[in-house]
C-alpha cells in the first residue's frame, strides 16, 4: 500500500504539471539583480500577496503566485513544482514591475498584465550584469504549433533586438501592447505564422542608446529597424494601431505574397516609409481563403 501511495503521488504530480490553470506574477521595484530576490517590506515593491517575497524568492514558495514570468510559464520548481502553467494556461501580471527576461512561448499561453499594471519586459535593468547580453536577444519568442493559440495582452516590450519574434506556424493575437526602442523589429513575424495586432503601439524601432551596446542608429546600424514586418509565408492583420518613428519602414510585407497583410485604421507616422508592400485601408480586413501554397489571403473587405 505504501508503494501504491507513492506511485499515486508521483502520478498526480505529473498530471498537475499538464493542467491548464491560471497563475499570477507579482511586480517589483526595478532593482538589480534580475528577479529581485531580496526580502521586501510586505506589501511593497509589487508584493501582491503580502508575504515579503518577490522575484525568484516568490517562484519557489509553494503557491500559484510567481515573481518571474520564466518560472510561471514553466512547470514550477521547489515547493512550487507543478504549480506553473507548463506552457498551457494564463499568466496574469498583477503588479507593475520590470521583467528583464526572454520569454519563450510554445503552447496555449495567454500572457497579460491586469488593467492599469505596467509590465515592462525590458532588456535593460540598470546595474544588472545580464543587461548587455539581453540587448542582443528578442524579448518574446513564440514558436508554437498551429493547433495552439497564443494571446499577448497589455505588455510593454523594449530594448531588445525584436520586441516580439513569432516563428513557425504560430497563431498569435497581440492586443493593447507596446513595443519601444527595439533595434531590429518591434514585431517580427516569420515562417507560416498568423498574427493579428490590435490597439497596440510600436515606437522608435531602431533607436536605442546604451553605453555597452551602441548608439542606434547614429553609429550602430539597425537591422533593419522596422516597426512591424511579415516574412516568408506568414499573414496577418493590423487594427487600430500606431506605428511611429521607425528607422526603416513602419509596416512591411516581405512575404512571398502581396495580399496577406491587411492594415485597417492604422496610424503610421515618421517612419522611413510608413507602409512597404502594404496598402492601408479604412475598411475591415477579411480573409478570402488560401492561395495554392496554403497562405491565408487577407485583404480589405
Ligand atoms: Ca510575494
Ligand atoms: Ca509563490
Amino acid at each position: 500500500m505504501l508503494v501504491f501511495g507513492a506511485l499515486t503521488f508521483v502520478m498526480m504530480g505529473t498530471l498537475s504539471a499538464l493542467a491548464n490553470h491560471p497563475v499570477l506574477v507579482e511586480g517589483n521595484c526595478n532593482n538589480p539583480p534580475a528577479g529581485n530576490p531580496g526580502p521586501v517590506t510586505p506589501g511593497t515593491c509589487g508584493d501582491y500577496d503580502g508575504d515579503g517575497r518577490i522575484g525568484t524568492a516568490e517562484d519557489t514558495d509553494g503557491d500559484r503566485v510567481f515573481g518571474t514570468i520564466t518560472a510561471a510559464i514553466g512547470a514550477g520548481t521547489g515547493a512550487s513544482a507543478g504549480f506553473g502553467i507548463n506552457q498551457n494556461g494564463t499568466i496574469t501580471i498583477v503588479a507593475s514591475g520590470t521583467f528583464p527576461e526572454v520569454v519563450t512561448i510554445t503552447g496555449n499561453v495567454t500572457l497579460q498584465a491586469a488593467p492599469g499594471v505596467v509590465a515592462n519586459l525590458d532588456a535593460v535593468l540598470q546595474g544588472d550584469p545580464g543587461t548587455t547580453a539581453r540587448q542582443s536577444q528578442p524579448g518574446i519568442i513564440v514558436n508554437a504549433p498551429a493547433n495552439r493559440y497564443v494571446v499577448i495582452r497589455n505588455i510593454l516590450s523594449k530594448n531588445w533586438t525584436s520586441g516580439i519574434q513569432i516563428n513557425g506556424s504560430s497563431r498569435v493575437a497581440i492586443e493593447s501592447c507596446k513595443f519601444e526602442n527595439n533595434v531590429n523589429y518591434g514585431i517580427e513575424v516569420t515562417g507560416s505564422a498568423r498574427v493579428t495586432i490590435a490597439k497596440s503601439e510600436v515606437h522608435a524601432t531602431g533607436f536605442r542608446l546604451n553605453p555597452a551596446t551602441g548608439d542606434f542608429p547614429s553609429t550602430s546600424i539597425p537591422n533593419p529597424g522596422k516597426g512591424i514586418e511579415f516574412d516568408d509565408n506568414s499573414s496577418g492583420t493590423i487594427f487600430l494601431t500606431t506605428v511611429s518613428g521607425s528607422f526603416g519602414a513602419g509596416i512591411s510585407n516581405e512575404t512571398n505574397r502581396n495580399r496577406n497583410v491587411c492594415a485597417y485604421l492604422v496610424n503610421a507616422f515618421d517612419n522611413n516609409d510608413d507602409f512597404d508592400g502594404v496598402n492601408p485601408s479604412n475598411t475591415p480586413c477579411t480573409d478570402t481563403g488560401r492561395d495554392r501554397n496554403g497562405t491565408l489571403i487577407t485583404v480589405p473587405r
